[in-house]
């Protein structure tokens, strides 16, 4: 049967105009669920396409993990299972330590740093993307982590014995030097691994605290702002140069303004879920100086260990971002 919309498409093309003849369907895939301003920042991305293409250029936004699974969504968009897709940096932490290098304990704590050092590592990813036939599009930051725990954290020794939730290499080796047992979980799943004990404790921001109802499972969080990690949106290079040229600036304006929107958004709920975290009985708590020395500790141990292992890239990535 034929389709109306290509009857049309069809009609369009002889007629010689430029309307839907190239009309263009995307499938994009993203890990996090559609409170989360991320999500909602790609929808808008998303929105902003469809509008400057009257429509020809259409992404559909499969989110929560509800087409691809976390850990698969880079493979898909490179096997283009699907053309797009938004994935959290420093899960590629195995493929490349430069992939980590934004969840490093206390490398870059402040919005301020977490700019500096997405540009200083902006390059090297893109480059890095590209051998798997890549393209970056944008990455915006969440807001900087902190503990959620069940117990008081006066030192680092408190940590002994917990079951943390990891979400990438680092926070499993920070759970090993803590001493805490590290499972990887994703965040749709965080109130059911709670629930059926399979972790009490996890660092992440006040953002998926509030997404995943932390104060139905832990007492406090620790705003020890320990890192300021990130997601990227990517898309298949295939697909991409099978896009008419005014379709690719059109996007890349509005990857730009994306990502601009999605750092002013991220520093905007900082502070307004931690407000959220307290308004349901969470305790937030500053650390201690005793609690931040030891963790400082580790921090500088893992940097030493991030340096080893990412070698004379690594070097010249932390030189742009302003360290000798
Ligand atoms: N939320 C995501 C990534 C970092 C964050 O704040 C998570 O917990 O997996």
């Amino acid at each position: 049967m034929i389709r109306t919309s290509t009857l049309i498409g069809a009609l369009a093309l002889a007629l010689g105009s430029t309307a839907s003849a190239t009309d263009v369907h995307w499938d994009m895939a993203t890990p996090y669920g559609d409170s989360t301003f991320h999500t909602e920042n790609i929808r808008l991305f998303v929105e902003e396409v469809r509008e400057a293409t009257d429509g020809a250029m259409h992404i559909e936004v499969h989110s929560a993990g509800s087409l691809i699974s976390h850990p698969n969504i880079k493979r898909a968009v490179r096997n283009r299972q699907v053309q797009a897709g938004e994935l959290f940096i420093s899960i590629l932490g195995n493929e490349s330590p430069i992939y980590a290098v934004d969840s490093v304990p206390f490398l870059a704590t402040s919005y301020d740093e977490a700019e500096r050092l997405w540009q200083a590592s902006r390059p090297k990813i893109e480059e890095l993307l590209a051998q798997d036939r890549i393209k970056l599009l944008y990455s915006v930051a969440w807001p900087a982590q902190g503990f959620y725990t069940n117990r008081e954290l006066d030192t680092v020794e408190d940590f002994e014995g917990l079951r943390f939730r990891a979400y990438n290499a680092t926070t499993s080796r920070m759970a090993e030097l803590l001493g805490m047992q590290g499972t990887q979980v994703e965040v749709p799943e965080i109130p059911q691994a709670f629930s059926t004990g399979i972790i009490n404790a996890m660092i992440t921001s006040p953002t998926t605290g509030v997404d995943s109802t932390a104060w139905d499972f832990v007492d406090y969080f620790y705003d020890v702002q320990a890192w300021i990690p990130k997601n990227m949106v990517v898309v298949n290079q295939r697909s991409w140069d099978q896009l008419d040229e005014a379709t690719r600036d059109v996007i890349l304006e509005a990857a730009q303004r994306a990502e601009e929107r999605g750092w002013t958004m991220s520093r905007e709920e900082a502070e307004a879920q931690k407000a959220i975290l307290d308004e349901n009985g969470l305790r937030v708590m500053e650390p201690s100086d005793e609690l931040m020395e030891g963790l400082n500790a580790i921090g500088e141990q893992m940097i030493q260990e991030w340096i080893q292992e990412a070698g004379a890239d690594g070097e010249a990535l932390l030189r742009a971002y302003g360290i000798d």
